[in-house]
């Protein structure tokens, strides 16, 4: 199993969590305090790097670096959802460099296999030499663990097999096709982000992350003037925590569910429960 999938799931057992808070605001200021308040909620923070004002590049004291001391502070694992798409060399180019440098703070990032498997390959060399880098992965225990328990620094990809959105051009065809790339690269797939498990054959062991997740509107709870219904208007489709669980996904993702709301804290703690329920209830089947 992936070093990061192997961490992943003692994390999602010991913080008792299968959400990852999607953090689709637009500011560094808010991205790093909704990470604050979700830290002790959920197991994957996941970011758009791009959709950020105030975007700070100074390595060891820039955003970067404070999301990765966010992560060791409440242990989870960060995933820029990036969605490469290019060519390996230009994907290469936007993993580790730029203003973001992904790959120095990411641990996980995700791609559409659009442009044919070499793309995956460009990523890999970038993640394991990153990797190799980093002497304290060698004192990696057996749950994955960096130093006391804190996520190592290993890099992990997730190929985009299903998509939620309405009328997405992502077939059965195609995703048969993702997943059987993502054979070819075990060492560096994780899993997908997909609406249902993708393991099919005896030796596959992807995690499978989920979008398009919301509550029914909790006015107890909710004072967010967003309220996720079953579709947004621009054909994001939304299935419910619970259903998401039972039907076999690993993670949920929920982004302005949880973001928009003005107690995202409480908000990231309820979707974690059901959530959670939903996972218990699975593994008594
Ligand atoms: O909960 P939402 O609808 O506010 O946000 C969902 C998040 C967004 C999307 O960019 C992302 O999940 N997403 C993805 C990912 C993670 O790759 C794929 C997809 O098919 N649908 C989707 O919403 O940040």
């Amino acid at each position: 199993m992936h070093p990061l999938t192997i961490y992943l799931f003692h994390l999602i057992h010991s913080k008792k969590s299968n959400l990852c808070v999607s953090a689709d605001i637009t500011t560094v200021p808010s991205m790093l305090s909704l990470a604050d308040a979700c830290g002790p909620h959920m197991v994957v923070f996941k970011t758009h790097a791009d959709i950020l004002s105030g975007w700070d590049p100074t390595p060891v004291t820039g955003t970067g670096a404070k999301l990765a001391a966010l992560a060791r502070k409440h242990r989870f694992l960060i995933f820029e959802d990036r969605k490469f798409a290019d060519i390996g060399s230009t994907a290469q180019l936007q993993y580790e460099g730029g203003d973001y440098r992904i790959l120095e703070w990411a641990h996980i990032v995700n791609a559409h296999v659009i442009s044919g498997p070499d793309m995956i390959r460009g990523l890999k060399e970038m993640g394991q030499g990153w990797v190799k880098k980093h002497d304290d992965l060698k004192g990696m225990n057996a749950r994955g663990e960096g130093k006391v328990g804190e996520p190592p620094e290993e890099r992990g990809l997730l190929l985009l097999s299903q998509m939620s959105s309405a009328g997405n051009l992502l077939d059965e065809a195609y995703t048969k096709k993702t997943v059987s790339i993502a054979r070819t690269h075990r060492d560096f797939v994780m899993g997908f982000i997909a609406l249902e498990p993708m393991n099919s054959e005896p030796e596959d062991d992807f995690v499978v992350m989920t979008p398009g997740c919301s509550l029914p509107p909790d006015q107890s709870l909710d004072d967010s003037e967003f309220v996720p219904g079953a579709e947004d208007p621009l054909g994001q489709q939304y299935v419910t925590p619970r259903d998401l669980i039972l039907r076999g996904c690993d993670v949920i993702i929920v982004g302005r569910g949880i973001c928009n709301s003005k107690i995202s804290g409480a908000k990231a703690e309820q979707y974690k429960k059901v959530a959670w329920e939903a996972y218990e209830e699975r593994l008594r089947q």
